[in-house]
């Protein structure tokens, strides 16, 4: 038996990239974090951590007091690798800087959903973390430096907290997924060069949200609804965990499409998930594993961010559904 991999190990041999050097320390520091709040979420009701807090975050949702202690675990580490000169998070209304005194090499930003699918918390279904990491053009960042396009990430990834802890993430070369061994603390390589089928009868959509979708989604849920009685003359199957770390990772080991479409509730806000660090970060995974990602209208990483906290449509996963899906906004 070949002796397995960990992390460390991963980064110092296969990190392909001109921003090794700042990666890897960068990289350590993420995944710290992610098995600190790992700990944390394990232990539930008996950690006292389940209630909400009394504060909203900027999308006007009651936080809960694990989105807050995930958003300062995140920050206190990840300031102290001297690569990072900014932050930002699901959790702050603004940017922030990162200290003069930790920024001897920083000019990288890191921007970051510490707890996404929140809501799965107090009912103990999986949740995740989201991060994704830009060059910054100046050590003293300010906002216009992390409204880049999703194309100019150089590293995304997520952490799951799931039956197990899994990180998985790219740096522009392939998608790699890690397996936290709980009694080591050591993460170990054990889905290398992941893969997603270009081909589906999986679908994830919340479905609830029908009469309010436009009609090339109604039309393509449609015909999965009909299964191998309509045009596509294949059955399909559907889930819905409300974890969107949770449904891109099944797509990653199963393939399948998630969608959180426009819908007629949602215009002024433009979707549903965030484009900065939700969009961006998983399509660049999507697309890294062989799939795809989009609007509807066009490709999600093409899209040039008019703020922190845009939203926009999603669509993802096996490459053949998307392009489906696409040709469906053209008709
Ligand atoms: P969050 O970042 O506030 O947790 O919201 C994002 C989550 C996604 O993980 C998930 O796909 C979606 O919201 C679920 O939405 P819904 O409650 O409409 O099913
Ligand atoms: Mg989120």
């Amino acid at each position: 038996m070949t002796q397995p991999v960990t992390i460390t190990e991963f980064l110092a041999q296969h990190l392909q990239c001109e921003h090794k050097l700042a990666l890897a320390p960068m990289l350590l520091d993420v995944f710290s974090a992610c098995k600190r709040i790992a700990t944390v979420i394990e232990g539930g009701a008996l950690a006292g951590n389940m209630g909400n807090l009394e504060s909203e975050n900027i999308q006007g949702e009651m936080q809960k007091a694990l989105d807050m202690i995930a958003n300062d675990i995140f920050i206190e580490i990840n300031q102290q690798s001297g690569y990072i000169a900014g932050m930002a998070s699901e959790e702050m209304d603004d940017i922030i800087q990162v200290a003069e005194k930790f920024r001897q090499n920083g000019d990288y930003l890191l921007l970051f959903d510490p707890l996404d699918g929140s809501s799965n918390v107090n009912v103990n279904i999986s949740v995740g973390t989201i991060f994704s990491i830009l060059k910054s053009s100046s050590k003293h960042p300010a906002l216009a430096d992390f409204l880049q396009q999703g194309s100019a990430q150089i590293c995304a990834g997520y952490a799951l907290y799931g039956t197990s802890t899994m990180l998985v993430f790219t740096t522009g070369n392939g998608v790699n997924g890690f397996t936290l061994e709980p009694h080591s603390g050591e993460f170990y390589l054990t889905h290398p060069d992941m893969q997603i089928a270009a081909d589906t009868q999986e679908f994830a959509i919340n479905m609830s949200n029908y009469r309010f979708w436009q009609e090339p989604i109604q039309r393509y849920i449609d015909e999965c609804l009909l299964g191998a009685d309509g045009e596509r003359e294949k059955d399909f199957n559907m889930r819905w965990v409300a974890s969107m770390v949770a449904e891109v990772h099944r797509i990653l080991v199963r393939g399948g499409v998630f969608m959180y479409p426009m819908d007629s509730k949602l215009p002024a806000k433009g979707g549903k998930l965030r484009l900065m660090y939700e969009a961006n970060p998983m399509s660049f995974i999507v697309e890294q594993a062989g799939g795809a990602a989009s609007t509807g209208i066009e490709r999600i990483l093409d899209m040039m961010p008019t703020g922190l906290h845009q939203r926009v449509p999603v669509l993802m996963g096996s490459a053949n559904e998307i392009e489906r899906i696409v040709a469906y906004h053209q008709a």
